[in-house]
């Protein structure tokens, strides 16, 4: 478990003011879970940019089944990138429509287009993609792997 850490932080009294109102209406408790939040959506966000980051995606869809074609070319789509299809949820949603939601692991290269490739599915009535992950960069991870490779070369140095 991290150990949390505390630091002041100084801003515009305006900003602040608009800070509080927007926690507010967000409905947190505190502005300590607020700024947490807003450092994890930073780090997700940047990860899911960058091309090597790790990144997990939850895509949506909504479709219509009758469309020629359309559940194959879904399907299709989600058979030749197994390697990234973490699982995938289907709800028929009436006698025409359907949901599918697709949990996507992997590079974020990939991920990314994999979800947009999905999206831009003709056909495809709604859809979205929440980017999310584990907060721990692959770059996070390497300096963690270099820190801990340079103490060692300083203990045997000692
Ligand atoms: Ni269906």
């Amino acid at each position: 478990m991290a150990k949390l850490v505390r630091f002041g932080v100084a801003m515009e009294d305006t900003l602040l003011q608009k800070f509080d109102q927007y926690i507010r209406r967000k409905g947190y408790r505190n502005r300590s879970e607020a700024i947490r939040d807003l450092a994890r959506d930073a780090i997700i966000q940047e990860a899911w940019e960058q091309e090597k980051g790790e990144v997990i995606a939850v895509v949506a869809i909504i479709y219509d089944h009758e469309k020629h074609g359309l559940s194959n070319q879904i399907t299709d789509l989600q058979h030749h990138a197994l390697s990234i299809i973490v699982s995938t949820l289907h709800v028929h949603l009436d006698e025409r429509h359907c949901l599918e939601v697709v949990v996507l692991r992997g590079k974020s290269l990939s991920v990314r287009r994999l979800a947009n490739r999905l999206l831009a599915i003709k056909g495809v009535l709604h859809g979205g993609i929440v980017a999310t992950g584990v907060p721990l960069t692959e770059d996070f991870m390497d300096d963690i792997r270099s820190l801990a490779k340079s103490k060692l070369i300083d203990k045997s140095g000692t």
